[in-house]
């Protein structure tokens, strides 16, 4: 009955999509302001744990997100640098994203985290093909503008460059179309590579994969790390690159997924792609019979998923994030000037971040009557996008004897109301507004969700502005890296917070579908919904299902958080 199955149609196979990932990226960062770090082992301190660390300590046998005391009991030299603040790291990432997006023609540049970037780079390609004087590929030249054919670079078109998959040399092409997509991906080898170097004249070395889609562009390039890629040449029959990964390496299939192919098994082992992809009993129907109260579709998903499908398209650039947010936790705050004090200190960094994400400050004529010999600024910042609304969520605090009784975001709940046109006017003092929208929209919405004052114990406050003017999201409900991205987004793996003081518990990670507020948004940036909400356990901490990493137990909690930080490029999922 197996043999008779047929594999799923591929859609987008043409498509050349390069995923690049930088090395060390926190690390690297903070080696770049201080250049004596690069040779001594760093590591980069959240708390008490690594948030990363440089491949030299990694030689030492230090690695991301480890405690502090581990890592230097492995390498007691080791140079810690602190990472709390993210600013630094949040400007490299815009630096690195605007570079990239320069190169591309049709706009589809995307963002996933803060040190990772899509780009469909199709068309770049498929001109460049076409260009291809194929009795003279040793003295090739790549063109990187089709206004300017001088701006460009020299390339053998005879090789791929960097690492391929399979490592073997590849048998003749079967045909002319196959001859076609290894030179596609050929080509893209070497926009990748040229991309690299640019981005290493920013001072900052990275991975790349090349493939023809989005999930295998990343698979790829997650293959030799760090400052290299590795191009996909068996894209259009992906089975062996993927068979022999778990499936937890594969975005997208947690420990839901996986425990409901394990039941269709009829296994308790861990399972690799090609168990799930060949076995007779696995099929789309059945997939979504055994993931019931999943999303509609999700057994054609993963079944697709399996076989190295994607067809989601890399989405188009922007300018501006979708919407920015900023929260802190607390060990219960109890008293109302402890909440007013919080709300103060997260809106300031808000309108912080706000100006940096959402000013142009690149030089706007200001309007008349200043005359030129005018010692007013002859420009002024501009608005490139207003939030219309801004949402207050807070959280209860359950102290660790409580926490076994609730889900993480048990009491988790948010208010909206619509953001105050004052707080765009850039003539007035911040700290006064500040205090205006702490006091007239802050507070009231945070007494509506916590009517009674007397019993107060927050957790957690979180304002986030949000519903930015003109700004529609992209993303198609069949898209496999959106479902990525909104896991991300949702902030699920906060859920493993539990984890930290009850490391048996890791089953604290299934929680991702709880986050529910009490007030769904009307303001949504998003209309779909989210789709992986399981996780994977590991008998060394978890496996973070958004981004793949091991998680051990007591730095779960940080890598929630990472998750979090980027929310100003992610789209609000609905249930926000
Ligand atoms: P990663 O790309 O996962 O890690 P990395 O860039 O440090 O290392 P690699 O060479 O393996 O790609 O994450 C990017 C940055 O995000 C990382 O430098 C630190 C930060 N980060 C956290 O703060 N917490 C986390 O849990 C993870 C995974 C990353
Ligand atoms: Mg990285």
């Amino acid at each position: 009955m197996d043999s008779k199955r047929k594999a799923p149609r591929r859609k987008g196979d043409d498509r050349v999509i390069l995923h690049f990932d930088l090395d060390c990226f926190y690390a690297q960062c903070i080696e770049n302001a201080n250049p004596s770090l690069k040779t001594l082992p760093l590591g980069i301190k959240q708390k008490s744990i690594l948030a990363t660390c440089n491949y030299v300590a990694r030689k030492h046998g230090v690695k991301k997100l480890m405690g502090i005391q581990e890592a230097k009991r492995l390498c007691p030299d080791l140079v810690l640098a602190d990472g709390e603040d993210l600013s630094p790291f949040r400007d490299v990432s815009k630096r690195i994203y605007s570079l990239l997006k320069s190169y591309s023609w049709n706009g589809r540049v995307e963002r996933l985290g803060l040190d990772e970037v899509f780009l469909d780079v199709t068309d770049i390609v498929a001109y460049n093909l076409a260009l291809l004087n194929h009795h003279n590929l040793e003295h090739s030249w790549f063109c990187l503008s089709r206004e300017d054919p001088e701006k460009g670079f020299e390339f053998d078109a005879r090789e791929v460059k960097g690492c391929v998959w399979p490592p073997e040399p590849e048998p003749r092409p079967q045909d002319e179309g196959d001859d076609n997509q290894r030179l596609r991906l050929l080509l893209g080898s070497h926009l990748g590579f040229h991309l690299r170097q640019q981005i290493e004249s920013l001072g900052y070395t990275s991975a790349c994969g090349i493939s023809t889609n989005k999930l295998l562009a990343k698979l790829a390039g997650d293959k030799n790390k760090p400052r290299n890629q590795t191009t996909l040449l068996s894209s259009a029959h992906p089975a062996p690159f993927l068979d022999p990964l778990p499936l937890s390496k594969i975005p997208g299939i947690g420990s839901k997924t996986k425990q409901a192919l394990k039941t269709l098994l009829k296994t308790d082992e861990d399972l690799t792609v090609h168990n799930a992809r060949t076995h007779p009993a696995v099929s789309p129907f059945a997939l979504e019979r055994a993931l019931d109260g999943g999303e509609k579709g999700i057994g054609q998903k993963v079944w697709l998923l399996l076989h190295g499908i994607d067809s989601s398209e890399v989405k188009p650039a922007r300018d501006i994030p979708r919407q920015i947010s900023i929260e802190d936790t607390y060990r219960g705050l109890t008293d109302l000037s402890q909440i007013r004090a919080g709300l103060v200190q997260i809106t300031t960094s808000l309108l912080k971040r706000m100006h940096v994400d959402l000013l142009d400050d690149s030089e706007q004529p200001v309007t008349p009557p200043f005359p030129s010999s005018s010692p007013f600024p002859s420009s002024k910042p501009r608005w490139l996008g207003q939030p219309k609304t801004i949402r207050l969520t807070t959280r209860p605090y359950y102290p660790p004897s409580e926490r076994d009784d609730f889900e993480y975001n048990h009491g988790r709940a948010s208010k909206s109301a619509p953001l105050p046109r004052y707080i765009f006017d850039l003539a007035t003092n911040t700290g006064m507004i500040v205090e205006r929208l702490v006091e007239g929209t802050l507070l009231p919405l945070f007494h509506s969700l916590n009517p009674d004052s007397n019993n107060l114990r927050i957790g957690l406050l979180n304002v986030c502005v949000i519903n930015m003017d003109g700004e529609k999201h992209a993303a198609g409900g069949s898209d496999i890296m959106a479902a990525f991205q909104r896991q991300k987004e949702v902030g699920e793996i906060r859920a493993v917070a539990f984890a930290e003081e009850r490391p048996n518990h890791l089953d604290d990670v299934a929680f991702a579908s709880q986050q529910l507020d009490m007030e769904p948004a009307k303001d949504s940036d998003s209309d779909e919904e989210a789709e992986w909400v399981d996780d994977d356990d590991h008998q060394d901490g978890v496996r973070c299902h958004l981004c793949g990493c091991v998680i051990p137990v007591f730095a779960v909690e940080a890598h929630g958080r990472w998750h979090e930080l980027d929310e100003g490029y992610r789209v609000e999922p609905r249930w926000w």
